[in-house]
């Protein structure tokens, strides 16, 4: 493997922001894609991260530290991956479910998302299913796209759901769910429009939701 991933993988794993830039630098400089930076060096080494947790291996303040070296590396290849965006196609509210705090998932959607020409409403993270609904009345979006990364806050999403149709604007904007403990039949469980597995399926579904061709 290319030595600047085995570089990012390292720093983020120890939670040092700055060898994760340096080691993203490194990388573009040798002409590596951001898609193969991200999936390769910074997603790699979050599930690593999560492995390490599971195995008891490290806690939370670890976990902690590593998400915020990551949180680095995103923003220094989100202008990259961005790139490509052209003008909007269509309004995207997203947040994280009530009682759920991991956003780099859902960022990352974002990033997806605005990459492929969406305005981004971020409601960040631990978001009321009312804060969804009122957003929705407010802002008329085409879709809106729920994170949740725990199985205890998953149904969440059901309720947030529940508050759109409660205020009669079902019908008037798409729901895209992800996060890892989600499934497909899940996702159909819950009355949601369609299942993300990742950032990238994300952004070609809401492509297809809100192609009118
Ligand atoms: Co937490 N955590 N965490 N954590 N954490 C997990 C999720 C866990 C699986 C770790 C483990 O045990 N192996 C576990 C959940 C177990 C479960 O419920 N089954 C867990 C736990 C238990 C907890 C706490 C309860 C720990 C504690 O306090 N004892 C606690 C809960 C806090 C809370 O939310 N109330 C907690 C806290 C934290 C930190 C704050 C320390 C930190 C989050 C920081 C942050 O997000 N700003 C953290 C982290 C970093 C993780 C792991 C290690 C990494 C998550 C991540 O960012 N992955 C995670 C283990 C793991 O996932 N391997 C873990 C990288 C990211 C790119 O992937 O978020 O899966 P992901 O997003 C993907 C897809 O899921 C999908 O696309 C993304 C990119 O392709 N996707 C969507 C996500 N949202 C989508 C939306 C879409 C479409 C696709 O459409 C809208």
């Amino acid at each position: 493997m290319n030595e600047s991933l085995m570089t990012i993988r390292n720093a983020v794993i120890d939670g040092s922001s700055k060898d994760v830039e340096g080691g993203i630098g490194a990388a573009l400089a040798a002409g590596l894609a951001p898609q193969e930076i991200l999936e390769s060096g910074l997603i790699a080494a979050m599930s690593m991260v999560g492995e390490q947790f599971e195995q008891g291996e490290i806690y939370v303040p670890e976990m902690l530290v590593a998400a915020r070296a990551m949180q680095v590396g995103l923003s220094l290849l989100k202008p990259r991956l961005i790139e490509e965006g052209v003008k909007a196609k269509g309004k995207v509210i997203l947040g994280t479910v009530q009682g759920d705090l991991h956003d780099i998932g859902k960022n990352l959607v974002g990033m997806m998302l605005q990459g492929a020409g969406y305005e981004i409403i971020d409601l960040g993270t631990d978001v009321p299913p009312a804060r969804f609904a009122e957003a929705v009345r407010e802002h008329r979006p085409d879709l809106l796209g729920l994170s949740a990364l725990l199985t205890t806050t998953m149904g969440n999403m059901r309720d947030v759901i529940e508050a759109i149709e409660d205020c009669g604007l079902r019908g008037s904007v798409k729901i895209i769910v992800g996060g890892a403990p989600l499934t497909e039949e899940f996702a159909r469980s819950i009355g949601a429009d369609a299942y993300g597995a990742d950032a990238s399926r994300a952004a070609s579904l809401a492509r297809s939701l809100t192609s009118t061709g």
